[in-house]
């Protein structure tokens, strides 16, 4: 077995911009004095985002939570939600923050997104929206997800959190639904320390975003709406513009990272991957195996042999939301999304991660089902 001595390997690790640009930009908001609301710097990184992400109507948020809570409020919605259990927990949050009921529909057990098979059978005279995740960047099946909507009049949002640079079809991921949302958290693939961005179809749904993240503020002075402080400050905005040169170049590392993972552990019995959809652009954002009961050990047994090893792995998503004591009323119809869950494992994946150390994980992996080293 390989060995690896250069410290805890983490499951991430932010791309930065070299310092010496982010100074520049640092002088340029100490030159122009304007922090946040609406500045210069904000407004350059929506047209860049515009242009290389080819959209239209988008709004930048303080974080991805923030921007989910945002878009659902923007289309009036009410009563309950259809969303998948296997996501982070700000997806059912932001439905709460807004008094909408979640209700969680079953997951395929191939791509862990939302089973577009099972949500006709939980709508009721109260749904108003179906709110699906593209889990990992995957894209969910947007095609039978929007047919449903469009029979029984819901709106979709899609969590689009994990799917900078995502395209489906040669589509931006952001082209499916009435609005998607977007993480710049540290942990994503392009990030502005903190951040989101909303994508919606049209400029009446951007403008009412607008109008909420800034508390309401209408017409000058004019509040209509009880809105939020939901804004993306001018450092959020030059981080942003700094980083949009360098995503792809992550993307493409991270792909060469997945490949090399996905030869090594292919081999191993019991280790399987997450389905990918046919037809997409992906952004390599996580690297997510299930541990299979063929594995001989469980995944809690090896995520406790990968940290003796120093190497540092996440359990997305365990628990479910339906799990989680807020959510956990004992109604739920969940067997697949239960059983992934307590089978996932996100390994260590990001562009400065050596391929050695992606050698020593898959080793640490292979010699952890006969205890050996
Ligand atoms: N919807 C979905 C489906 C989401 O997954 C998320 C967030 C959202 C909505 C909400 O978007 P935001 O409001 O966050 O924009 C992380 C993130 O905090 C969260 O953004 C993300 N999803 C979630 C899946 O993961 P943790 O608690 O796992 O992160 P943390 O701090 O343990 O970081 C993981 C590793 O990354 C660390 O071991 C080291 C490394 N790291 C992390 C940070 C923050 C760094 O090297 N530097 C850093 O600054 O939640």
């Amino acid at each position: 077995m390989t060995k690896y001595n250069k410290g805890p390997i983490y499951v991430t690790q932010p791309v930065l911009p070299d310092i010496e640009k982010v100074y520049v930009k640092l002088q340029e908001i100490w030159g122009a004095k304007q922090l946040t609301n609406n500045g210069p710097l904000l407004h350059q990184f929506k047209a860049a985002l515009q242009k290389q992400l080819n959209i239209q109507y988008l709004s930048l948020c303080c974080n991805g939570t923030i921007a989910l809570q945002l878009a659902c409020k923007a289309l009036g919605l009410s009563g309950e939600v259809i969303t998948t259990p296997f996501t982070f927990a700000a997806t059912g949050h932001a439905l709460a923050w807004n008094n909408l009921k979640p209700v969680f529909c079953d997951i395929d057990p191939y791509t862990f997104n939302i089973d577009p098979d099972k949500i006709e059978a939980l709508i009721t005279p109260a749904t108003t929206a179906i709110l699906p995740v593209h889990v990992f960047g995957h894209p969910c099946d947007t095609y039978k997800i929007q047919s449903l909507a469009d029979q029984y009049k819901l709106k979709v949002i899609y969590d689009a959190a994990h799917c900078f640079g995502v395209e489906l079809l040669g589509e931006p991921i952001s082209s499916f639904g009435d609005v998607s949302i977007f993480s710049f958290h540290a942990t994503k693939i392009f990030h502005t320390f903190e951040g989101g961005m909303v994508v919606c179809k049209d400029a009446e749904t951007e403008r009412l975003i607008d109008t909420a993240k800034n508390f309401g503020f209408e017409l000058g002075l004019e509040v209509l709406t009880p809105g939020t402080n939901g804004k993306m400050n001018e450092f959020q905005a030059a981080i942003g513009l700094l980083m949009l040169d360098l995503f792809e170049e992550e993307i493409e590392k991270r792909r060469v990272l997945t490949q090399i993972y996905k030869e090594r552990l292919s081999q191993i019995p019991g280790i399987s991957f997450q389905r990918e959809a046919v037809g997409t652009k992906h952004n390599y954002l996580n690297l997510t195996i299930c541990v299979n009961e063929e594995f001989g050990i469980d995944r809690d047994a090896l995520f406790l042999i990968l940290k003796d090893q120093n190497i540092f792995t996440r359990k997305y998503f365990y628990p479910l939301l339906s799990q989680m004591q807020c959510y956990n009323n004992g109604q739920w119809n969940l067997p697949v999304a239960e059983q992934i869950a307590s089978m996932v494992l996100s390994l260590p994946l990001y562009g400065n991660l050596e391929i050695e150390a992606v050698h020593f994980i898959c080793d640490t992996i292979e010699a952890s089902q006969t205890g050996g080293d």
